[in-house]
């Protein structure tokens, strides 16, 4: 029903505003990555995210409100706490971290399967892409088994440390939500 309104009211109004979740292991970067599209030429280091970051931001007329959740072991069990309403799924992997591949799976796998989310867009982002030991765009997606997804879905390359891949990235969502 919220959904549909919004709907109504971005036809009417021209801006809709939706509800995107991003999530991933600790450390993969989705703190760094929300702050780099706010602040293209910040570099900042941030602390593991201890709870959320909340941003909005706007791409192509849409308002994209943007809930960062912390990615540590203890504090996975809160995600779903905020599945309600979300449009889509921000899925942040650290291409380098080639040992917690199987765990982001698991995680990943868990999410799809909520009922909540079944009918959320998921962008996966490879993260960490200028490090020499990042795992190729294909690896990580063969390694969380995306192939076979039945969802409106993409995996994309992505350094939130250059600022690489991030516009093209979110470009794609806003042209699935819209
Ligand atoms: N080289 C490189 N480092 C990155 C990149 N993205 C993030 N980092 C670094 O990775 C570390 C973790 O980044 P965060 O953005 O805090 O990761 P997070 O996913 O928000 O982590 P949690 O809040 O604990 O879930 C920081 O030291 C970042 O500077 C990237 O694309 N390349
Ligand atoms: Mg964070």
């Amino acid at each position: 029903m919220g959904q549909l309104f919004s709907r109504v009211f971005y036809t009417l109004f021209g801006t809709r505003e939706v509800r995107i979740l991003m999530l991933g292991l600790d450390n993969a970067g989705k703190t760094t990555i929300l702050y780099k599209m706010i602040e293209p030429d910040s570099h900042l280091k941030h602390t593991p995210t201890v709870g959320f970051n909340l941003e909005t931001l706007k791409i192509q007329g849409l308002k994209m409100q943007c809930w960062d959740l912390g990615g540590q072991d203890s504090i996975r069990p809160y995600w779903r706490s905020y599945f309600f309403n979300q449009e889509a799924v921000i899925f942040v992997v650290d291409s380098t971290d080639k040992g917690r591949m199987s765990t982001a799976k698991q995680e990943l796998q868990a999410i799809l399967a909520e009922p909540e989310l079944q009918n959320a867009v998921l962008l996966v982002l490879a993260n960490k892409q200028d490090l020499p030991s990042a795992a190729r765009v294909s690896e990580v997606s063969e390694r969380l088994g995306l192939a076979d997804l039945e969802r409106t879905w993409t995996i994309m390359g992505t350094s939130a440390e250059r600022g690489e891949g991030l516009q093209e990235a979110f470009a794609w969502l806003a042209e699935r939500l819209k």
